[in-house]
C-alpha cells in the first residue's frame, strides 16, 4: 500500500480514557464487596487463579497519583481526558456527601484545566455505593431519585470545569453481564428484572440530562454506547442478514432511540465485531487476529458503526477504543487501522470529532482482574510507576500532528 497521510479536522480531540474504579484505588462499593465474596473466591480458587490479581485494591493509585497520569497525558500530547467519578466515594452514606472527596475531584479537574486538557467526565461507570445495593440497586425505582441528588451535587460542585458529560457508561453491558450471563454484579442469569433496570437507566439518563442543562444550557451531554459491528456469515443468506439487522438494532440503536432529544453528541465505545449466522452457535468469527482477551480485531467495523450513527445528526466522539495487548506488538497498528476507518467516515461527511484510546494505563479489567493490559502506559503493581510502551510514542505523534501516517 502506498504511504498515506490522513489529516484530521482542525480541533479534533485526541484523548485517552479511564474510569474511576479501574484506576483510583481504595474504593468500597458493590464491586469491591463482590470481589471479596465467598462465591467469587471459591470460583477463582477452583480455576487455580491467584485471588490478589482479581481484587481491585489499590488499582493504579490514581486518586493520589493523578499528577503522574496528567504527565502521561501531556507526554501523549492529548488535548482531552475522559475520566470518571466514583459515586460511592462522593456519597459513602445515603444523602451524606464527602466534602473532601468533592474538593479532591475539583483539584484533579482544575489541574487538567491548567494543563489545557479538556475534560470528559463520566458520572457512572458501573460501580455503585453499597447503601444503594442494599436497597435493590438499579432494580429499585428509587435509584432515579438518588441519582438525581448525586447529579445535582456534581453539577453544582464541579460543573463549571466540565467540557463534555457522560452520564452512563455502557449501560447495556451491565444488562448483559449483570442480568444475562451473570459475570458482573449483581450476578443474575437470564433474570427478567433486567427490564426494570433498563427503564431506570433510561429515566436516570433523561433526568440527569435535564439537571445538567438547566444549570448549563450549552452543556454537551451524552452517554457512552457499547457498540458492535455485525456482518453476515454468508452474505447471500437472507436469514444471516436478518440476524445482522436485529443485532445492529438491539446493540446500537434500541437504547439510543429511546433517548432522542436527550443527547447532544453520541459517545461511541468500539471493541467488538461478530460474523453472525442464523444457526447456532450464531457467532462465526474468523478470528484471524485477536486481542489477548480473544476479541477479534476488526477495524473496518468502526466505520460501519459511525455510518450507522449518522442518521441521528449529532457530532460523534469515539470515547473508547483499545486493545488488551501485553506485548504491545499489535497496539500501534490497532490504533492506526481504527483511525484509518474513522478517517474514512469523516471523508464521507460523518461528523466525528474526537478519539479516546482505552486506556491510558493498565488497570483493573473488571471480572478479568489485572492480567489484560490495555494501557499505553504499563503500571508496576508494586511501585505504581507508569512506563510508556512503544505504542505511546506512536499515539503521541498522532495527537501532536493531528494526522495518521499509514505506510
Ligand atoms: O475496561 C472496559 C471499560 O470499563 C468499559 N469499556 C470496555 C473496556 C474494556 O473491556
Amino acid at each position: 500500500m502506498p504511504k498515506q497521510i490522513l489529516k484530521f479536522p482542525a480541533g479534533f480531540l485526541w484523548g485517552s480514557a479511564t474510569s474511576a474504579y479501574q484506576i483510583e484505588g481504595g474504593n468500597t462499593n458493590d464491586w469491591s464487596e463482590w470481589e471479596k465474596s465467598e462465591v467469587r473466591s471459591n470460583k477463582l480458587e477452583k480455576e487455580g487463579k491467584n485471588l490478589d490479581d482479581y481484587l481491585c485494591g489499590s488499582a493504579c493509585k490514581s486518586y493520589e497519583l493523578f499528577g503522574e497520569d496528567i504527565k502521561c497525558l501531556k507526554e501523549l500530547n492529548c488535548s482531552a481526558y475522559r475520566l470518571g467519578l466514583e459515586w460511592s466515594r462522593l456519597e459513602p452514606e445515603a444523602g451524606k456527601f464527602d466534602k473532601s472527596a468533592i474538593a479532591h475531584y475539583r483539584l484533579i479537574l482544575k489541574t487538567l484545566k491548567e494543563n489545557q486538557i479538556k475534560i470528559v467526565l463520566t458520572l457512572w461507570h458501573w460501580t455503585n455505593p453499597v447503601w444503594l445495593i442494599k436497597q435493590g440497586g438499579w432494580e429499585n425505582q428509587k435509584v432515579r431519585q438518588y441519582f438525581s441528588r448525586y447529579a445535582r451535587l456534581i453539577v453544582n460542585e464541579l460543573g463549571d470545569l466540565v467540557d463534555f458529560w457522560v452520564i452512563l457508561n455502557e449501560p447495556l453491558m451491565i444488562i448483559g453481564h449483570g442480568y444475562l450471563d451473570g459475570k458482573f454484579p449483581p450476578n443474575k442469569k437470564f433474570n427478567p428484572t433486567l427490564f426494570k433496570v433498563i427503564y431506570n437507566f433510561l429515566a436516570v439518563h433523561k433526568q440527569s440530562y435535564k439537571i445538567i442543562h438547566n444549570r448549563y444550557p450549552k452543556a454537551r451531554v451524552s452517554l457512552a454506547m457499547t457498540t458492535g459491528a455485525f456482518t453476515p456469515a454468508n452474505i447471500y443468506n437472507p436469514l444471516d442478514r436478518l440476524m445482522v439487522k436485529l443485532a445492529n438494532y438491539f446493540r446500537n440503536d434500541w437504547f439510543l432511540n429511546r433517548l432522542k432529544g436527550y443527547f447532544d453528541y453520541i459517545g461511541v465505545n468500539y471493541y467488538h465485531h461478530d460474523r453472525l449466522s442464523w444457526r447456532p452457535p450464531f457467532r462465526k468469527n474468523l478470528n484471524k487476529k485477536i486481542t489477548d482477551l480473544g476479541w477479534e480485531i476488526y477495524p473496518a467495523g468502526l466505520e460501519q458503526v459511525l455510518k450507522n450513527y449518522q442518521k441521528y445528526q449529532k457530532p460523534i466522539y469515539i470515547l473508547e477504543n483499545g486493545i488488551a495487548d501485553a506485548d504491545d506488538k499489535l497496539r500501534p497498528d490497532f490504533i492506526k487501522d481504527h483511525l484509518f476507518y474513522a478517517h474514512q467516515a469523516i471523508k464521507q461527511g460523518i461528523d466525528v470529532r474526537g478519539y479516546f484510546y482505552w486506556s491510558l494505563l493498565d488497570n483493573f479489567e473488571w471480572a478479568e482482574g489485572y492480567w489484560p493490559k490495555f494501557g499505553l502506559y504499563a503500571v508496576d503493581r508494586k511501585t505504581f510507576k507508569r512506563t510508556a510502551r512503544p505504542s505511546a510514542k506512536v499515539y503521541a505523534e498522532i495527537c501532536k500532528n493531528n494526522r495518521v501516517v499509514i505506510s
